[in-house]
């Protein structure tokens, strides 16, 4: 029995950046929102996730006043290394599309977005809330049911947005023969440390080794983030700190020397790779975004991406149907996402395909891959279908 109910306009599950996001935007147009989130503010805050913006997330953080921190501390790249056959190759982002990425973190633009939610907006986000069931979301009055200290709580809303994770209650709720679920699950899985080291070199490197794939990716000029490929079974405890160190050092060889610089590990954790859509986004009024709707293999830096680019989908939706009564953008939802997270789907599946080793390739399919990375390396036309993709056609 609900003991308690609070009313808003637009109900959010998920304090990720899809929700924080969705709801910062929703405020700069007059449209109240109240976030609910299962895990702590201390802990979302520490998740270490994404870290590299497309040009068009971080123009969007900076069109709603969450850029401030971000263009101060956030660096600005400019290119992206390949590493293979012992040998470096640079990809002119710049030069190629005329567009920037940054690397920032996910965790910060998180804290950004609840120190600007809590602190400066004073509006309501719930953080350790349970039992979260979504209630009549075909009526026009659909509600959030869910516990918070020890009380029975519900949301009467107009629109609930599921801002949950893939792991989250959302997408659930829309009923399986509804819904057309596509999934790839990649035979391996990404070892990721962070780590007190200063960055090796300026850019991003993505290195396709015969030991396996190695990325070397760093969140500020004294914290590098480095992954490995592993197997999809592999335990972080079979990965000793000099064994993961040995392995990046190997991976990340030159013809010319190189040594990747090394420090005291302060996080590892393995994360597993799949590309997952869920279709349609949407069912009555509820909508999804961002994880909750779709998951990228993380080689093509799209998932903190594609979510914002939902979120800003999303937000015209809602902004078009209470306030200009028009219900059109919100019906589209779907159809105007969709096409283009299939698109950064294919783009990681096309990275994670050309730099990963896959047990079950032969000596001709290896050799294949290593000529696909020399004609994108070498090939103008290539090299800017590379560029485009990764600085965004958001
Ligand atoms: P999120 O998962 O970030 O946020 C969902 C929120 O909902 C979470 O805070 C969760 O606690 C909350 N929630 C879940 N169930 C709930 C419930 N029942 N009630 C209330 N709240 C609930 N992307 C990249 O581009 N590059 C990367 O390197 C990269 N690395 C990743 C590593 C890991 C381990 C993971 C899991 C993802 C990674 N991603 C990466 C993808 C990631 O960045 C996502 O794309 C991004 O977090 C998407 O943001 P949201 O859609 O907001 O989902
Ligand atoms: C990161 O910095 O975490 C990162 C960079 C590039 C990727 C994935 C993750 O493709």
């Amino acid at each position: 029995m609900v003991k308690k109910v609070l009313k808003t306009q637009v109900g959010i599950i998920g304090a990720g950046p899809a929700g924080l996001t969705l709801s910062r935007m929703l405020s700069l147009i007059g449209i109240d929102s109240i976030i609910i989130e299962n895990q702590s503010r201390e802990y979302i805050e520490k998740r270490i996730r994404a870290g590299v913006l497309e040009a068009g997330t971080f123009e969007l953080l900076n069109e709603i006043g969450m850029g401030e921190r971000m263009m101060r501390e956030g660096m600005m790249h400019h290119a992206v290394e390949l590493r293979f056959d012992r040998t470096r190759h640079m990809v002119d982002l710049s030069g190629l599309t005329g567009k920037d990425i940054m690397v920032y973190g996910q965790a910060e633009i998180v804290k950004d977005l609840i120190a600007q939610h809590i602190e400066i907006d004073n509006r309501p986000l719930l953080f350790g809330v349970s039992d979260v069931r979504l209630v009549e979301i075909m009526s026009d009055n659909p509600q959030i049911e869910f516990s918070h200290e020890g009380q029975k709580l519900g949301i009467e809303c107009k629109i609930i947005a599921g801002c949950d994770g893939f792991h989250g209650v959302s997408r659930p709720s829309i009923p399986a023969d509804t819904l057309k679920n596509y999934e790839h699950k990649f035979p391996f899985a990404w070892l990721g440390i962070l780590a007190q080291a200063v960055p090796s070199t300026e850019n991003v490197i993505y290195a396709n080794h015969e030991k396996g794939f190695a990325l070397h990716s760093m969140r500020s000029p004294k914290i590098v983030r480095n992954y490995i490929q592993c197997n999809v079974d592999d335990d972080v405890e079979n990965w000793s700190d000099d064994r993961i160190w040995s392995e990046l050092q190997q991976r990340m060889e030159l013809d010319e020397g190189f040594s990747l610089n090394e420090g005291k590990i302060l996080e590892k954790g393995i994360t597993p790779m799949r590309g997952f859509i869920a279709d349609p986004m949407q069912y009555g009024n509820l909508f999804l975004a961002g994880d909750a709707a779709h998951i990228v293999p993380p080689t093509g830096a799209k998932g903190l991406n594609l979510a914002l680019r939902d979120v800003k989908f999303l937000c015209r939706g809602i902004e078009q149907k209470i306030i200009n009564g028009n219900g059109q953008y919100l019906v589209s939802y779907t159809r105007d996402c969709l096409p283009h997270v299939w698109h950064a789907q294919y783009f990681s599946w096309w990275m994670t395909r050309m730099l990963h080793k896959f047990q079950e390739n032969d000596p001709y399919q290896t050799q294949l891959q290593l000529a696909q990375l020399r004609h994108v390396a070498s090939s103008q036309s290539a090299s800017r279908t590379l560029a485009e993709n990764y600085v965004g056609l958001f």
